[in-house]
């Protein structure tokens, strides 16, 4: 063990984040001294999430900007760190397709500017910095896939070297597939290039997708846990949804943020580590074990022209896929086989449920400039240190459902 957390000084940017914030809280309940950066311009203003956490009075906090290295100096003097956990960033990917130059300034400027203080300042600090699946981005999973995805963009770089490139592990190709992805690509590499030429203790968190409750009102699973809650009350008509067909690696932010702790104490600087849960599930599971929570049964799905049906949609499984036993949904089995897939021209998909039929609504404007179709993690690196999975997808979703039955979280938010 390189800690006892009762004796550590930990620096948090990011801190008033989804992350950032409840990992205060188990820092403070584990006994550290808990310093964390807030932006100037919420001067004077507690953020929200920590005094909803109640630990707004249990850290320092220090106002600054991560693009502004002055104020990066400061809170490094005020806070002296033996660990810094850097996760401020520009984290929701559709909004890096918006204003791609904010993105870079935040995350690839920020994280330079904190690098840049930490050798200055001649510090010694543990840095493990919140880097991204995302950086993943295209990976492989068929022969069918690769063909189709030549067609589509006419070049893959690096070509892959093996079919298919899941779970992903430390070695995958890097194939960014947003400003956002792309900007974490140089925070990985700006942290391992610290770590080479000035020996700073740099480590690498790629963590895959996580949720929990309180994740930002715009990320796809809010957007889905809030409108199945929304359904359900009678306060909207459908749920509007963009591509239903990605699957991504999700995780509870408690299981994460265990990550990034056992990270800082057992994690070997200069070293990428993958976090994820080794489950791959889609955007259409999470919609339907959503409104399974809230009490419908669901008999059947059907796309809105009748041409898509499959009966009991949410049946589980635990088979074997890329060589790994998960659990997953038959429409999640039958999506990964490549034998069904829903595209826009499908309109949307009726639920057909014990209580009647519900709508899902494709909405054109909530599809991406480009998705990342797949994403799985293999994190058979950090299980070596000590990491476990403890919570399943359904823990996930219940703890997004219980947030959001709450009507003041729902409250002014379009579905
Ligand atoms: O927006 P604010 O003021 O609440 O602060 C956010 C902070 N942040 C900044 N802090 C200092 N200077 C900046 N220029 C700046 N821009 C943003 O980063 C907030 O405290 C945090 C981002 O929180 P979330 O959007 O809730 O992200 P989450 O899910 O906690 O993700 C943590 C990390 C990020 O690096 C993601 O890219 C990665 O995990 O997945």
């Amino acid at each position: 063990m390189r800690y006892n957390w009762g004796e550590v000084r930990v620096l948090i940017t990011g801190i008033s984040g989804f992350v950032g914030s409840l990992m205060a809280k188990k820092l403070v309940d584990l006994g550290a001294e808990v310093y964390g950066i807030i932006r100037r311009r919420n001067e004077g203003v507690v953020p929200k999430r920590l005094i909803d956490l109640r630990i707004d009075k249990c850290v320092n906090l220090i106002e600054g900007d991560i693009t502004d290295i002055t104020s990066i100096f400061f809170a490094i003097d005020q806070s002296q760190p033996d660990v810094i956990f850097h996760l401020a960033a520009q984290s929701f990917v559709p909004r890096s397709f918006k204003d791609p130059l904010e993105t870079i300034r935040t995350n690839v400027n920020g994280t330079l500017n904190l690098l840049e203080a930490i050798r200055l300042k001649d510090l010694d600090p543990i840095i493990v910095s919140a880097c991204s699946s995302e950086e993943y981005g295209l990976q492989i999973i068929s022969d069918k896939h690769y063909q189709r995805m030549i067609e589509k963009y006419g070049v893959i770089h690096p070509q892959p070297v093996r079919i298919p490139e899941l779970p992903i592990n430390e070695e995958n190709f890097l194939r960014p597939m947003s400003p956002y992805a792309v900007s974490k690509v140089a925070v990985s590499y700006l942290m391992q290039n610290y770590y080479y030429s000035y020996g700073l203790r740099t480590i690498i968190s790629r963590a895959f997708n996580h949720e929990g409750a309180g994740r930002g009102h715009n990320f796809v699973t809010s957007t889905i846990v809030r409108q199945a809650v929304m359904l359900r009350y009678g306060e909207t008509d459908a749920i509007h949804i963009g591509n239903v067909n990605a699957f991504r690696d999700w995780s509870h932010v408690e299981d994460i943020i265990d990550g990034y702790l056992l990270l800082a104490d057992k994690g070997k600087p200069g070293n990428v580590y993958v976090q994820g849960s080794m489950r791959t599930n889609s955007v259409l599971t999470y919609i339907l074990l959503s409104l399974e929570q809230l009490g419908y049964t669901i008999h059947e799905i059907e796309t809105f022209k009748g041409d898509k049906k499959i009966k009991n949609p949410t049946e589980r499984n635990m088979d074997e896929f890329f060589g790994v036993k998960f659990e997953k949904t038959k429409v999640d089995e039958l999506m990964l086989k490549e034998e069904v897939s829903y595209k826009l021209e499908d309109q949307g998909i009726t639920v057909k449920t014990d209580k009647g039929d519900l709508k899902v609504k494709f909405n054109g404007d909530r599809f991406r400039p480009l998705d990342v179709p797949i994403l799985m993690s293999d994190t058979g690196k950090i299980k070596k240190l000590g990491f476990k999975v403890n919570r399943k997808l359904d823990d996930i979703i219940k703890a997004q459902i219980n947030y959001y039955l709450n009507p003041n979280n729902r409250k002014g938010i379009p579905p």
